[in-house]
């Protein structure tokens, strides 16, 4: 009997399991632009159109290999809006009794083909390093879940910069050199920027007509669509901003989106790039004296670490992750998020930027837009679903553990061993964004006051009695402590005010 293999916009990889476990001379691949998966968030345009386009190329791809595949497009009239229904649809057309496919990266759609009225056999991603097994043995029986524990054991496993057993340079993690404020100038014009081909071209087009309201700019769409330009983003990246990247990681300029980023994140995600090879590639460089240590390790940690480890705990948690709220935050996301006025610069340039390009880095996602949200008290459902919907790269998989877990702390600490949230200090001390900010960093109270300096203290003392207890926050809570009894009362006053005025749709 001939069997479905679907391959999802996400599993745009030929090596992948579902493609590995059928046979090219009857079983028939299966891909769909479906609404159901293009509208459950408002995802960002070049996000659809990225994942559209790549889609498009790869069936191609397949096709030229000598894979049958039928390919249901945006506006084919015929189209059933879900993936299941475009399995049964097929299923009809070509006799197929049985699907074969590869674990979605999202519980949605896992639940989603495990309900379909058609045999689904559901294979292990084996894209990464490990499997769903290896992180439960790994976190079983542990106090905490830390990621640098897990991350040794990556670093093992994949023998990457290791010495016999040893790491390479003597130790496991660089970070101490890898946290530079922001350098007066970048040495780097950006990632690799590619020209629309015609396949691209016509789903700029249908991106346009059908998602005119979508939050962010379709236009000056430059992102790889095939595995084969992901790779020269790749070798580009690392030859002239890998050897900088350790030292600014952190960092945040106004005028400078990218810095010196990988921006690899939505290219492994949809299967264009493969994790071993991203990093064996930087491996390489540092192995040939072209990239430091500490940017190499650095590097090579965000992919065989916090990639695997967040993947690791949002499916060892289970389909409740993304509803959990530790610390009960009700607030609405304000229209900020979705580039309403601000007079904050930080925020208006990290949200800025996540318009114009779906993209924005680390630093500026957890310590602008993440540690705003959470000193607000806004809820960890609407900042969850504004991450997931705002990035190329986001797919619920990897962007619930660090929305709900590292930014918002909604799971109580799975992830995070302490809330990031910082004052106005933090993002003066890694940007250059407060030197233009209608407001001072420097003024704790007052008008011009920095709107983060005044929510943090709100923020700590709302929840003084579940953190007071944490002892790398004992310091914080004994400064608050010696505070003048009425300075306490203006901050918190101040505070109440920005929240009031934010909860009235005015700007901040
Ligand atoms: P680089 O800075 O060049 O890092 C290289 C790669 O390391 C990334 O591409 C990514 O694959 C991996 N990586 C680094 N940090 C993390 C991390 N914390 N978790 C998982 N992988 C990591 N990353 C996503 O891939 N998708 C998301 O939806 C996503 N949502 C996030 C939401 C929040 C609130 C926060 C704080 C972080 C989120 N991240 C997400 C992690 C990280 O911010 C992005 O991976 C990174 O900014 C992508 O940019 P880059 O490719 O230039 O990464
Ligand atoms: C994100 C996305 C979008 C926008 N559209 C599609 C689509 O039309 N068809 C498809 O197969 N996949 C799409 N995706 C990616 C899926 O949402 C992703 O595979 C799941 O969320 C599981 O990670
Ligand atoms: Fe952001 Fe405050 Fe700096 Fe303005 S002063 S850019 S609000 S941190």
């Amino acid at each position: 009997m001939v069997k479905l293999v679907l391959v999802l916009g996400d599993q745009l990889s030929p090596e992948i399991s579902s493609l590995k476990a059928a046979d090219k001379s009857k079983d028939v691949v299966v891909m769909a632009e479906v609404g159901d998966e293009a509208i459950y968030v408002p995802h960002h345009p070049k996000k659809i159109a990225f994942i559209f386009a790549a889609m498009r190329k790869f069936a191609a791809e397949l096709k030229v290999n000598g894979w049958r595949v039928s390919y249901t497009k945006f506006d084919d009239p015929e189209r059933s809006d879900t993936i299941c229904g475009e399995l049964l649809r097929y299923a009809g057309t070509f006799s197929a009794d049985e699907v074969l496919a590869t674990e979605p990266g999202e519980w949605r759609v896992i639940e989603a083909l495990q309900s379909c009225p058609v045999k689904v056999n559901i294979l292990q991603d084996d894209r990464f390093i490990a499997s769903h097994a290896e992180f439960e043995t790994w976190a079983e029986g542990r106090k905490a879940l830390r990621m640098e524990y897990f991350y040794r054991e990556m670093r093992r496993k994949t023998g990457l910069m290791m010495e016999e057993d040893q790491p390479a340079g003597g130790q496991w993690n660089f970070d101490h050199d890898n946290r530079k404020a922001a350098p007066d100038a970048v040495h780097y014009a950006g990632p690799m920027r590619f020209e629309p081909d015609p396949i691209t071209q016509e789903v700029l087009a249908l991106v346009a007509d059908r998602f005119p309201n979508n939050f962010g700019r379709l236009d000056d769409f430059w992102f790889a669509t095939d595995a084969a330009q992901a790779r020269q983003h790749l070798a580009h990246w690392v030859r002239y901003a890998a050897p900088h990247f350790g030292d600014f990681q952190d960092a945040m300029l106004r005028d400078e989106p990218f810095l010196y980023h990988g921006l690899v994140g939505l290219y492994l995600n949809a299967g264009l790039l493969d994790p071993l090879e991203v990093c064996q590639a930087v491996e390489k460089a540092w192995k040939d004296g072209d990239v430091p240590i500490n940017a190499a390790e650095g590097f090579i940690r965000q992919i065989i670490g916090w990639r695997e480890y967040v993947r690791g705990i949002y499916f060892l948690e289970g389909p409740n992750y993304t509803a959990r709220n530790a610390l009960n935050h009700q607030r609405k996301l304000p229209a900020v998020y979705w580039g309403g006025e601000t007079k904050m610069l930080c925020m208006e340039k990290a949200v800025g930027q996540t318009r114009d390009e779906a993209y924005a880095h680390h630093i500026q996602r957890l310590m602008v837009t993440g540690n705003f949200a959470l000193l607000s008290g806004i809820s960890p459902q609407e900042v969850h679903e504004w991450y997931l919907a705002v990035y190329a790269d986001a797919y619920e998989w990897v962007e619930a553990p660090n929305t709900i877990g590292m930014s918002q702390f909604a799971d109580s600490g799975i992830i995070a061993s302490k809330p990031y949230v910082s004052s106005g200090n933090y993002i003066n001390k890694m940007s250059d964004y407060c030197k233009s900010c209608h407001y001072s960093v420097t003024e704790k109270t007052g008008e011009k006051a920095c709107p983060f300096n005044l929510l943090y203290w709100d923020f700590l003392i709302r929840h003084r009695e579940r953190f007071s207890k944490n002892a790398r926050m004992g310091n914080i809570y004994r400064t608050w402590d010696r505070m003048a009894d009425a300075r306490k009362e203006t901050v918190l006053k101040e505070a109440q005010g920005l929240l009031a005025l934010m909860d009235a749709g005015g700007v901040i």
